[in-house]
């Protein structure tokens, strides 16, 4: 059995290659031109780099419909510059992460074109196929259950041919694999070897809380109900899903030394400790969803809405998983992702004045906490949301659909409202062309972008970002280098300070020996913290400039973060 990697101390930079850097013109983000900003990531101090999907792919979900789980997109390139991206990477002391989507593939993918073809062919159970509960008046097959898909209002699909559903909870081109066969397990296992001997170091695992599903297909009473959000929740941490984790990790990950770490949705507490307590041999960590939750929409329509969590909310949430978790599992710590809108628009403020500051400010309360921190491309910039006018503008599947249930059928939106909340939430706020530089398409690409540049670039960009002492990027590599020279911010307890507090963020973390405070201003008004006096405290980060006239006492400016410690 071999050793994890030391999961503790990494810091994992998430590249979303599409949007990443386009080397050859296309409009397409690719691997050589990761390849060429390896040093800008290095530079951040960061450990590891997690690759969203780059497997052959016909892009209904970007990436995430795998045609092909051993080839490269031909957008991105080819093996051998994969190969080339693990040795640049590892010359640098950047290990590489994979994206594994597993619950699903693409219906394009080999597997699923012998499944459909015919109902004994052997391939048929490597997927989900169900009979039709009944027929309409019409004749029409009526779905085996009344489950809603992510990105479509049914889960079940029925094929004509063959004349079965198959159950897809992602889009229609999307078809779940069937877990409970042990040859989908046996085929998992052995890709994910693949990639691991060609020199990768783990793998984020996509929805991996959703293989398992129950036997009993139940209705989904949410929906029985009225409810039009979808059933993955219902769906999620199934009867055989620890069963299958402990089975990867016999078959495959002990071994190798890894991180691995759970797309987990719909998860709690108790689940966490579940998949990623120490001694479970489960996931060195998950992906929690509940601090992501926090700002849904209020009467049951999902993530549409554009109103704002309130502070207490949501540390007391993270507060939960902090508490919750220490010492027996480790969380990861994230604001961001490629689903997610921007942080500095979603619980900072990226107006000029306040948007370097609040970001900063939001990096830090975030870093300081228990945990291995993500950072995703542009979060180290403080990119911000987009705000275009047109559906049109607009490329995500998850969009598009949600525009066609809430606007189109059932009406319950205007065009303008949806438009704004997908302003407000929508995942292509993420998926904006990095924004190198104020040169022309931000330094992206010399062709067309396959999707539409955030216009703030001329202003908002790396070169201009990184050069400047005050930034964002500079502060990101501070951040990293404390969490390599104390290791309280590794080991220490966590307690969360004036958990009613409206407008400051402020915890503890504490070893034997050392004793960490760190007070966050959510607002852009001064606001004072009751903290304890303790003479030893010296401020080791600050996002503002004059330092010696602070004292843990004294009022927080806007947006204004403070890290002190105190050392016996
Ligand atoms: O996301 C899983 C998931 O639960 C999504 O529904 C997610 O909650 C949603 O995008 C947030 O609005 C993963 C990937 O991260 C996502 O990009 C994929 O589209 C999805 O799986 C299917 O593979
Ligand atoms: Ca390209």
């Amino acid at each position: 059995m071999t050793q994890d990697i030391d999961f503790r101390r990494s810091v994992v930079y998430q590249i979303y290659p599409r949007s990443f850097a386009d080397s050859n013109g296309d409009g397409v983000g690719d691997l050589p031109g990761i390849i060429q900003h390896l040093d800008y990531i290095a530079d951040l101090g960061v450990t590891d780099i997690w690759l969203s999907p780059i497997y052959a792919s016909p892009n209904d979900d970007n990436g995430y419909d795998i045609s092909d789980y051993r080839a490269i997109m031909a957008e991105f390139g080819t093996l051998d510059d994969f190969d080339r991206l693990v040795h640049e990477a590892q010359k640098r002391g950047l290990r590489i992460i994979m994206d594994l989507v597993v619950n699903h593939t693409s219906d394009e993918h080999e597997w699923f074109q012998q499944s459909r073809s015919s109902r004994d062919n052997p391939y048929r159970d490597y997927y989900i196929w169900r009979d039709p509960s009944g027929y309409t008046t019409e004749g029409k097959p009526i779905p085996p259950n009344n489950w809603i898909s992510c990105f479509s209002p049914s889960a079940w699909e029925w094929d004509e041919p063959t004349q079965q559903f198959y159950l897809h909870l992602f889009s229609t081109k999307q078809p779940d694999l069937n877990w409970d066969n042990p040859k989908v397990r046996a085929e998992v296992y052995d890709l994910m070897r693949f990639w691991l001997d060609r020199g990768v170091s783990g793998f984020r695992m996509d929805v991996i809380n959703a293989i398992s599903k129950d036997p009993e297909f139940p209705d989904d009473p949410r929906v029985t109900a009225g409810g039009r959000e979808s059933s993955l929740y219902l769906i999620a941490n199934g009867p055989r899903v620890h069963e299958f984790l402990r089975e990867m990790r016999r078959e495959v990950l002990d071994d190798y030394s890894t991180l691995t770490v759970g797309e987990t949705p719909d998860t709690t507490v108790a689940d966490g400790l579940a998949y990623a307590g120490f001694n479970r041999g489960e996931l060195n960590m998950v992906f929690t969803f509940e601090h992501m939750m926090l700002d849904g929409n209020p009467d049951g329509y999902g993530k549409w809405w554009d109103g704002k969590v309130d502070v207490p909310t949501l540390k007391q949430n993270l507060a939960h998983w902090q508490e919750g978790l220490a010492g027996k599992a480790w969380n990861s710590l994230y604001w961001n992702n490629h689903d997610q809108p921007r942080v500095v628009s979603r619980f900072g403020d990226d107006s000029p004045q306040w948007r370097v500051t609040s970001a900063t400010m939001l990096a830090t309360t975030l870093h300081m906490m228990c945990g291995t921190p993500y950072i995703y491309q542009g979060e180290e910039i403080g990119m911000t949301n987009v705000a275009f006018p047109e559906l049109s503008d607009y490329d995500d599947i998850e969009q598009r659909n949600a525009y066609a249930q809430y606007v189109d059928k059932a009406k319950i939106f205007s065009h303008e409202q949806m438009m704004h909340y997908i302003h407000a939430r929508g995942r292509d706020n993420a998926r904006t062309p990095m924004q190198w530089s104020a040169t022309k398409n931000a330094g992206f690409s010399t062709g067309t972008p396959w999707l539409k540049i955030n216009p703030n670039y001329r202003e908002l960009n790396a070169e201009r970002d990184v050069a400047d002492p005050r930034g964002v990027y500079q502060y990101y590599q501070r951040l990293i280098e404390l969490r390599k020279k104390y290791p309280v911010i590794i080991d220490g307890d966590f307690q969360l300070l004036s958990p009613d507090d409206p407008y400051t963020f402020s915890y503890l973390r504490r070893t034997k020996t050392d004793t960490l405070l760190v007070t966050s201003n959510f607002t852009e008004h001064e606001r004072s913290v009751a903290v304890d006096s303790n003479p030893g405290y010296r401020l080791i980060l600050s996002n503002y400039e004059d330092k010696e006239k602070t004292t843990p006492e004294s009022p927080l400016r806007g947006y204004e973060t403070r890290v002190w410690l105190a050392s016996t």
